[in-house]
């Protein structure tokens, strides 16, 4: 009977909630305009848990970009938390133009607490840890984006034992602006460009 009783308790026990908790309290990426071109890139806040020092994400214009030409997302960056038997085993940054399914950059650990995160934030929390590490910073966002306005759109998931934890989301993602141009001279350019060449070879024609 009292063996009985003892494992009724260990049961209860066992189906108590634990006290574990996870979650992600920042992100970042950057932007290379140029690819391996000499321009800098650029970081963006997408979650900014400190003062928003950072351009936000969020809505800005990344500028215009030449059809067929090399931009880069260059570096991302996840902060999240840990308590109790919580634990986070991997971050993700995703990423898709448009519309469409999104595609995963890996973002590897790089460091628990104490840590400066990329605005420059000290987090000394036990259980905080920073995710910055991007598996591949030479994804070409520009790669088969015809001329045209388009959006770049960004979310972040830290995987944890207690299920996925995103910065964004796939409903609700983190959207940019920008714009590809032709790289083919306009019809009219091109006309006059041949009636200028026209010209010169008629003028030369004269002069012998
Ligand atoms: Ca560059």
């Amino acid at each position: 009977m009292i063996r009985r009783l003892l494992a009724s308790a260990a049961l209860v026990v066992a189906a108590l909630p634990s006290w574990a908790g996870t979650g992600v309290f920042g992100s970042y990426l950057a932007i290379d305009p140029d690819g391996p071109g000499a321009a800098a890139a650029t970081w963006y806040g997408a979650t900014q848990p400190g003062p928003a020092t950072l351009t936000a994400f969020n809505g800005v214009n990344l500028g215009t970009f030449v059809l067929g030409s090399t931009a880069t997302i260059a570096g991302g960056e996840l902060l999240s938390w840990k308590n109790g038997t919580g634990n986070v085993t991997g971050g993700v940054l995703h990423w898709r133009v448009d519309s469409g399914t999104f595609q995963d950059l890996t973002i590897n650990f790089t460091a628990n607490s104490t840590f400066v995160d990329r605005a420059g934030n000290t987090f000394s929390n036990t259980g905080d840890q920073r995710w910055a590490a991007l598996a591949s910073t030479s994804t070409n966002f520009l790669a088969g984006v015809a001329a045209g306005a388009h959006t770049l759109q960004v979310y972040f998931t830290a995987f944890t034992n207690e299920g996925n934890r995103d910065s964004g989301s796939v409903t609700a993602p983190f959207s940019a602006n920008f714009t590809v141009t032709s790289a083919v001279p306009e019809p009219g350019s091109a006309a006059l460009l041949l009636a200028g060449m026209g010209l010169i070879a008629f003028r030369r024609r004269q002069w012998r």
